[in-house]
């Protein structure tokens, strides 16, 4: 399930194949645009599904975070991480070729009224513990040591199974030795998302991931999008919202959609209190992701 991939080396696409596995980037395979260019579907010719990213041609930032992109992800395999297959590299053009994720991002699916229905307790708890996994080995692995800087819900793919897998490290940092956190005066990154150290001081470090994975928890159980940390229009400071009913002792008014059972209510209470105490002011505060991931499976039916 974990391991380095030290071994696999990436593997290169020639022009023709990439393009003609998308239908020549048509426009009806277009996914989306991600951050340095759009995404399109392609089916191989031994008929294996891929995304396809390709940078955009005026896009000189947009080269850095693809050469980002590819330096980290290449290193990394977790199931819970999105599985970069290769790349391809034709003069001007410049692609990236991934695992095709068949239920797109986690956007969709928790702002999308319709859509968030099919999401029951169950599925949304074991999409929070694959982030917490997921984001876990970023952290921990001592050989690599990564932050994110970028962890949102357009950001966590879901494969048929709906499993959640994080993408996009065009903005990640690793960090080494002894070092804890870092310093930027560019400071990137989704607002909503970022902790107030980072948005003000552009400092990071593994503890401005767990806020952003604190505000995408409140936004898995709420369905409501977090539009900043110090909004000064309630509904649409979705942290503040959550602890104002927190502190009354109304946590489940938070929640879009009732809970079947005990069960269901002891998993929504759980991803609550995890989401609270990961977006506190004060990073020292915060737990770090082990503990957010101890937190989480202390509930007993969860795989170990
Ligand atoms: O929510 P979406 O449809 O899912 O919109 C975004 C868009 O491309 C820009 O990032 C989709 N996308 C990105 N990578 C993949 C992938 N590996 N498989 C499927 N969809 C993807 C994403």
């Amino acid at each position: 399930e974990v391991g380095h991939k030290e071994d696999s080396k990436l593997q290169l696409f020639d022009f023709a194949t990439v393009s003609k596995a998308t239908n020549h980037f048509s426009f009806d395979n277009k996914l989306g645009e991600g951050g340095f260019g759009l995404v399109y579907k392609g089916i191989l010719q031994e008929g294996q599904e891929i995304a396809v990213k390709r940078l955009s041609k005026d896009s000189g930032q947009g080269l850095d975070e693809l050469k980002n992109e590819v330096i980290y992800i290449a290193k990394l395999q977790h199931r819970n991480l999105v599985r970069l297959l290769g790349c391809c590299i034709h003069g001007e053009e410049k692609m990236l070729i991934y695992e095709y994720m068949s239920n797109k991002s986690l956007d969709s699916f928790i702002f999308d009224k319709t859509q968030s229905m099919e999401l029951d307790w169950n599925k949304r708890f074991l999409i929070i513990n694959g982030i917490a996994r997921g984001l876990l080995y970023l952290h921990q692995d001592s050989r690599l040591r990564i932050i994110h800087r970028d962890l949102k819900a357009g950001n966590i793919l879901l494969d048929e199974e709906m499993a959640p897998k994080i993408s996009d490290f065009g903005m990640a940092r690793s960090f080494g030795g002894n070092e804890t956190e870092a310093n930027t005066k560019r400071v990137v990154g989704t607002y909503g998302y970022m902790s107030p150290e980072y948005a003000i001081d552009g400092l990071y470090s593994t503890k401005s991931d767990v806020f952003s994975f604190g505000v995408l928890v409140l936004e898995i159980v709420s369905g409501k999008r977090n539009r900043g940390f110090s909004h000064p229009d309630h509904s649409l400071n979705l942290l503040g919202h959550a602890w104002t009913l927190y502190m009354e002792g109304r946590s489940m008014e938070l929640i879009d959609s009732s809970v079947g059972d005990m069960h269901d209510l002891s998993q929504v209470l759980c991803s609550i209190n995890v989401g609270l105490l990961c977006v506190q002011c004060s990073p020292d505060d915060r737990p770090s992701m082990s503990s957010v991931v101890l937190m989480l499976s202390s509930d007993s039916s969860l795989p170990q």
